[in-house]
């Protein structure tokens, strides 16, 4: 099923978090297997921009057709691999598909312009950009991987993909759908092996024309200040650390029931998730009464039971470093119930009440852990929403429409949400103000991210 372990070589465990047990055994790559990868996508190139565009987008339907067919097998292999419940995977999964369908419908509608100029004619050209590479995180893995491929291969480019060697198992299986629904050969190419070899030979490659990245600030820093070298074009998709804004004059009840999901969706482990909960003053008491009911009810367990809504974390270290953010001292004003070991089990935590200055207001936890930050007033809740070295996304919780849309404007964030939590759709722009991130995933103008603009100036004059 994966790429055979020969004798003698060097392998990588894959773990499932939920048992601790190993998955598969792949063999560990290296810098030559990204070389390899990259020549074949090169290779790849000519023949793939000149496919006709209706027959471009013909074979992204096709994609899209064969990964909808195989959800169910694709989604349980991501909720073991990523230890995520099952009905979130089968959600991603056709997320995925969805992209594909999405962008190609964009095929025939990437278009040039026309400029008035002096004796001739100029116009436009989006062209392709070549080989791109392409870098992902271990917390959604196949669906953050399509955000990039599908608009980069709907704009007749070749890819490399790297995902993340904690959950690389949907990646390699996609790559061989897509073979099967006639992407030709070298168009796509994933390299399953690790950031520091084979994730930093991709970004240094001088074959690479641009790198899409997602994952850390800390390694995305990395990759922008090594992508340098070459003048690489790059997109990061960073960390987060957002704000749940509720004001009184909400519907405390219903905002305090959807926080969770907010927080512990995906254990936590979300660049969306909205970390701080920041509650006016007022409504503090209500808003935590119904918080601990909600908390109290979810259900912790094995991902691959229909009622489990939070599942482990993605491994032992990680679950280490959330813990840092919980001392024996932390204000911890709810906990809710985990399972036993074996498995990366965290408990979803509610910190109250926590200081904006405090560690765990202004770090990416990446686990189950929330900070309750009690505010005063629609100036001071601005402030606090600001004071972060991020802006991924967010939401405000009020009744009123004007002070709603007043703190949309004035919160620096890529994605805001009112009296709701939701982050991502495949037709809305994704991405992220400050250190959250370089450019914009998904919706109509994702394509031209993978494209250079040409100008072309035709004389008409004799
Ligand atoms: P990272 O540790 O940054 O890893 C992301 C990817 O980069 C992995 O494939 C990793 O490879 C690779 N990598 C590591 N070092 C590298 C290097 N020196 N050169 C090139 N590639 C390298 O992030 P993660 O722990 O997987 O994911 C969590 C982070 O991603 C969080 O901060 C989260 O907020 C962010 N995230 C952001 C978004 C958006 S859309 N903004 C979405 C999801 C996650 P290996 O792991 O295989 O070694």
């Amino acid at each position: 099923m994966f790429p055979a372990v020969s004798a003698g070589s060097a392998t990588i465990e894959v773990i499932e978090p939920a048992t601790e047990r190993v998955l598969e055994q792949l063999p560990e790559l290296g810098a030559e297997d990204v070389d390899a990868a990259v020549a074949k996508a090169k290779a790849a190139f000519p023949a793939w921009r000149a496919v006709a565009p209706a027959e471009r987008a013909a074979l992204l339907h096709r994609l899209a057709d064969a990964v909808a067919e195989r959800n169910g097998e694709l989604a349980t292999l991501e909720a073991r691999n990523a230890g995520k419940p099952i009905g979130n995977a089968r959600g991603e999964i056709g997320m995925v598909a969805e992209c594909f369908r999405y962008y190609a419908g964009g095929v025939e509608r990437l278009t040039g312009k026309t400029i008035p100029v002096a004796g001739g004619v100029d116009m436009t050209f989006r062209e392709p950009m070549g080989v791109i590479g392409m870098i992902t995180p271990w917390n959604f893995p196949l669906v953050i991987a399509a955000w990039k491929l599908a608009p980069a291969l709907a704009a007749a480019n070749t890819v490399v993909l790297k995902p993340a060697m904690l959950t690389p198992l949907t990646a390699i299986e996609f790559e061989k759908l897509a073979l099967e629904a006639g992407l030709p050969e070298g168009v796509l190419n994933v390299v399953p092996g690790s950031g520091s070899v084979c994730g930093q030979r991709l970004v240094e490659h001088p074959d690479v024309a641009k790198i899409a990245f997602t994952g850390s600030t800390e390694v995305g820093r990395g990759i922008a200040e090594a992508a340098a070298a070459t003048i690489k074009r790059v997109t990061l998709e960073l960390g987060g650390k957002s704000a749940n804004v509720v004001f009184a004059d909400a519907d405390v009840e219903k905002a305090a029931r959807a926080a969770p999901y907010a927080v512990f969706d995906n254990s936590g482990q979300d660049c969306c998730a909205r970390s701080r909960i920041m509650v006016e003053k007022p409504a503090v008491d209500e808003f935590l009464a119904a918080l601990r009911d909600e908390v109290e009810g979810m259900k912790v367990g094995d991902p691959l039971d229909e009622s489990t809504v939070m599942g482990p974390l993605i491994s032992a270290g990680h679950r280490e470093e959330v813990a840092s953010f919980v001392p024996d001292d932390a204000p911890v004003a709810i906990r809710g119930s985990a399972p036993e070991g074996p498995g990366f089990w965290f408990p979803p935590t509610v910190l109250s009440p926590v200081s904006n200055d405090d560690r765990a207001a202004r770090e990416e936890i990446f686990g189950p852990v929330a900070a309750v930050i009690p505010f005063e007033g629609e100036a001071e809740a601005v402030a606090l929403a600001n004071d972060t070295i991020y802006g991924l996304s967010g939401s405000v919780w009020t009744r009123d429409g004007a002070k709603a849309l007043r703190m949309a404007r004035a919160i620096d964030t890529g994605v805001l949400s009112i009296n709701s939590n939701s982050s991502v759709r495949v037709s809305t722009p994704f991405g992220g103000f400050k250190q959250s991130g370089i450019g914009r995933e998904l919706g109509p103008d994702a394509m031209e991210h993978y494209t250079e603009v040409k100008n072309v100036y035709y004389a008409t004059e004799e």
